[in-house]
């Protein structure tokens, strides 16, 4: 059969058992540290700093290894003005007509509305496309498979490594987010997925006082 030639996983590392436990333990710790915030200071990040933790969310595992996502960083001040003016537009829709009782009410502890300054504020928004669609080179279409999956992992990981690397994150979903697509100029195969707000914290941010589900509720072991 053709297909790629296999190497030996050279680069794999076990660890001593004490060693597992001290570092499965030291990243949970870490990672329980993640909160989300909605405001962001204006200090600037090192675009070096972004460029490293894509570079890590690019590893992510995907359906048939066709990698079926497109980052776009955006820290051009005027852009991002306009995709907060898109945004808030979508809001302010969504706030006073669109959304159900039922999830204004589940947004209530969140405190979020239709305003969304960090969008202008934060150094860097990352907008997440999904990849619906390859093109190969004569222009003819190409299967990806398990598109949300993929997209979900890789940026799962993105939100990991920009945690890890001290920086905080918003996961943002204007809702429709075709404007992306507009604004961004990315061909119609991208589905807009996210919006990551990307920055330091604003100095003393609050964030709502929410418990995680006790853990024996989330997780079975049998
Ligand atoms: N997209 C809106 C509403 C919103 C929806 C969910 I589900 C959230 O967890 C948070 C917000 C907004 O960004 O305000």
């Amino acid at each position: 059969m053709a297909g790629e030639p296999f190497r030996r996983y050279a680069e794999y590392r076990e660890y001593p058992v004490a060693e597992m436990q001290t570092r499965a333990r030291e990243f949970r710790a870490e990672l329980q540290r993640r909160r989300t915030v909605r405001e962001f200071a204006d200090r600037p990040v090192p675009p070096e700093i972004i460029r490293e933790c894509l570079r890590a969310a690019v590893t992510a595992p995907s359906g048939a290894n066709k990698q079926p996502w497109h980052f776009v960083v955006v820290a051009d001040p005027a852009v991002k003005r306009r995709i907060r003016a898109a945004a808030e537009e979508e809001e302010r829709a969504f706030y006073r007509r669109r959304a159900s009782e039922e999830w204004l009410e589940a947004l209530a502890p969140l405190g979020t509305d239709e305003q969304k300054p960090f969008l202008e504020t934060a150094p860097y928004l990352i907008a997440v496309f999904a990849v619906s669609y390859g093109v190969d080179e004569s222009d003819a279409r190409t299967k990806h498979y398990y598109v949300k999956e993929s997209v979900g992992i890789a940026t799962g990981m993105l939100i990991t490594a920009l945690h890890h690397a001290g920086l905080a994150t918003l996961t943002h979903t204007p809702s429709p987010m075709g404007f992306l697509n507009d604004i961004l100029e990315r061909p119609d195969n991208e589905k807009p997925f996210l919006l990551l707000v990307t920055g330091y914290p604003a100095k003393g941010v609050q964030v709502p006082d929410l418990a995680r589900k006790p853990f024996d509720r989330m997780v079975t072991f049998r």
